[in-house]
């Protein structure tokens, strides 16, 4: 009598929780491929075919570190389709005395665990993921009772316990943020952008592509550009190569956008990170490391290491505290339908055209575009936050509900109220310009706000403002753009109105935008 330890496909660490102590005489090691993984959103091929090659490759680490590994590939004859059918079939095969799994990390898959020991008829142990640097628990406890819920104050919390960019007591440099030196945009010319390192396929993975290809193709994005890193060494070589060429000014193009750049000073690491492919502390005492030898800056070190001890940690705690419940808020009330072009790219608003097709062919796109291009116009036109999150947990190589839900729901569309973001990312097309070249490339124009050729931004964002005063309204941080808002002439307000709806008429009846 055995036991079993299931690793999952976002788990390829080799010493996660579940895996510490195990003894391969007595223990089998079980990762799956299945269908119900890789369809319960229309997952972007590229990601899919990541994952699986990654699967396949840990498996073999595993084996040569003399672990007993099997191994349930997706068209393998007698592959159930589900994870509680491959374990149990493991488990009769072995005639198992119990499971062993880490926590996973959606709430859906933790919610179907719970009736895993009933429907196998043995224990389950289920470990902490304790990857991460702050437990469900204590986040809980820290979120309790308090009046203000910030990123900022946790993060400052996480510093302190754990030491990170601290001098004794204060903060290294004497402030904690240096968010307002991460702004700039870039300059037009003079400036090496360097590209992450692209991996040519090998073996295993081509030989994933091709079956992703053919059970998956109808899902969205393509696989041709598929240049994914898919081992622990492949990963560490693009942690390196962050460090080495982009970290210096990571923290100063931060939220800056270039037409046909769609990687510019960011790590590109989060699919890598959120798998366990790379570990989160091992980035951050890198970068830190990076700013003490004087080859990375303070703001960039800093505004780095903000976005994996300060935000992701945040996310993480913000689901774990309001699932199941977080997923169905929709503060604002919206209910339109997601445009059709998210899925194509097919639009002449130039902004939105590069960022869904940097999605479309890399399964990825950098925060800002996240936020303040495909995310700030599915704020302003008001859709469900449902289809919203839906799309975006599909579309990356890095999505994960636990990181995925809060992002999307909470920081880009204001749909818990607030509780993640003091205030909505809405934006005009100002934002955009002064952030991007984009505009330069648009059929719009971003000076424009009424009449044919105006820049959709610009009407819907006082659209969205006018038709959420009732919301918004005492939001200390809109206190200006009200107040603008209040300043214009009557017939200016209604031509903005006007101009919005008929955008937003010609968007519901499918036409070209
Ligand atoms: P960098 O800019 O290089 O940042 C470094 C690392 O910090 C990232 O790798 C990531 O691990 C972490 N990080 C940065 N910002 C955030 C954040 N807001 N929340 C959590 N971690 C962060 N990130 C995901 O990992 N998965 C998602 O599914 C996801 N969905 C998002 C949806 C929306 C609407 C928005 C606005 C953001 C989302 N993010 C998500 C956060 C962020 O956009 C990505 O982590 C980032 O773009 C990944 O690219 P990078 O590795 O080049 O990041
Ligand atoms: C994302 C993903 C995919 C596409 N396929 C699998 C799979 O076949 N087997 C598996 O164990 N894990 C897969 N994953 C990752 C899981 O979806 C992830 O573990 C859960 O969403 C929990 O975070
Ligand atoms: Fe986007 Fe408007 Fe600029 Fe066009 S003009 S790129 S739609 S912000």
């Amino acid at each position: 009598m055995t036991t079993v330890t299931l690793v999952l496909g976002d788990q390829l660490t080799p010493n996660i929780a579940a895996l510490r102590g195990t003894d391969p005489a007595d223990n089998v090691v079980l990762l799956a491929e299945v269908a119900d993984e890789a369809t319960y959103v229309a997952h972007h091929q590229q990601k899919i075919a990541l994952v699986f090659s990654a699967m396949r490759q840990f498996a073999r680490e595993l084996r040569a570190a003399g672990q007993t590994v099997e191994y349930v590939a997706l068209d393998d004859a007698d592959n159930t389709g589900s994870l509680i059918g491959e374990l149990e079939r493991a488990v009769n095969r072995h005639q198992a005395r119990a499971v062993h799994v880490t926590e996973p990390g959606e709430w859906r898959l933790a919610h179907d665990m719970d009736s895993w020991p009933e429907r196998l008829g043995v224990p389950v142990h289920r470990h902490d993921d304790d990857r991460f640097f702050c437990t469900p628990a204590e986040f809980s406890r820290w979120i309790k009772g308090r009046k203000r819920v910030r990123m900022e104050d946790f993060y400052r919390a996480m510093r302190r316990k754990y030491g990170v960019l601290m001098d004794d007591d204060e903060p290294t440099g004497g402030q904690w943020n240096f968010d307002t030196s991460n702004r700039k945009p870039l300059p037009r010319e003079g400036l090496d952008i360097p590209t992450p390192p692209r991996f040519t396929p090998n073996a295993v993975t081509r030989e994933v592509i091709e079956l992703v290809g053919t059970r998956f193709g109808r899902h969205f994005g393509t696989l041709d550009a598929f240049a994914w890193g898919t081992t622990h060494a492949d990963a560490e070589r693009a942690r390196d190569h962050f460090m080495e060429h982009a970290l210096p000014l990571f923290g100063d193009y931060q939220d800056a956008m270039r037409t046909g750049e769609p990687w510019l000073f960011h790590s590109v690491l989060s699919p890598y990170l959120n798998m366990g492919l790379l570990d989160a502390r091992d980035l951050i005492d890198r970068a830190e490391a990076a700013g003490r030898e004087g080859h990375a800056p303070l703001n960039a070190v800093e505004g780095f290491i903000r976005q994996i001890l300060g935000w992701r940690e945040f996310v993480r705690g913000i689901y774990w505290h309001g699932m199941p419940e977080y997923a169905e808020h929709n503060a604002l009330g919206h209910t339109r339908k997601l445009p059709w072009f998210y899925w194509t790219g097919d639009t002449d608003m130039h902004c939105l055209s590069e960022a869904i097709g940097a999605t479309r062919d890399h399964a990825y796109a950098h925060h800002i575009q996240r936020l303040m291009v495909t995310g700030n116009f599915a704020l302003l036109t008001g859709v469900t936050p449902a289809e919203v999150c839906d799309w975006y947990l599909s579309v990356y190589a890095d999505a994960y509900e636990w990181v995925e839900l809060p992002n999307t729901l909470g920081m880009s569309l204001y749909g818990d109220g607030g509780l993640l973001a003091s205030k909505p990312y809405a934006a005009s097309g100002k934002y955009i310009q002064r952030m991007s070249n984009y505009c330069k490339s648009c059929r719009y124009s971003v000076s424009r706000s009424t009449g044919e050729k105006a820049c959709p931004f610009n009407a819907l964002y006082w659209h969205f403002l006018m038709r959420q005063r009732d919301t918004l309204g005492d939001n200390h941080r809109l206190r200006m753009p009200y107040r603008n808002l209040d300043r214009m002439a009557p017939e200016k307000r209604e031509a903005l109105w006007e101009q919005a709806e008929g955008f937003l008429h010609r968007l519901e009846s499918g036409e070209r935008v």
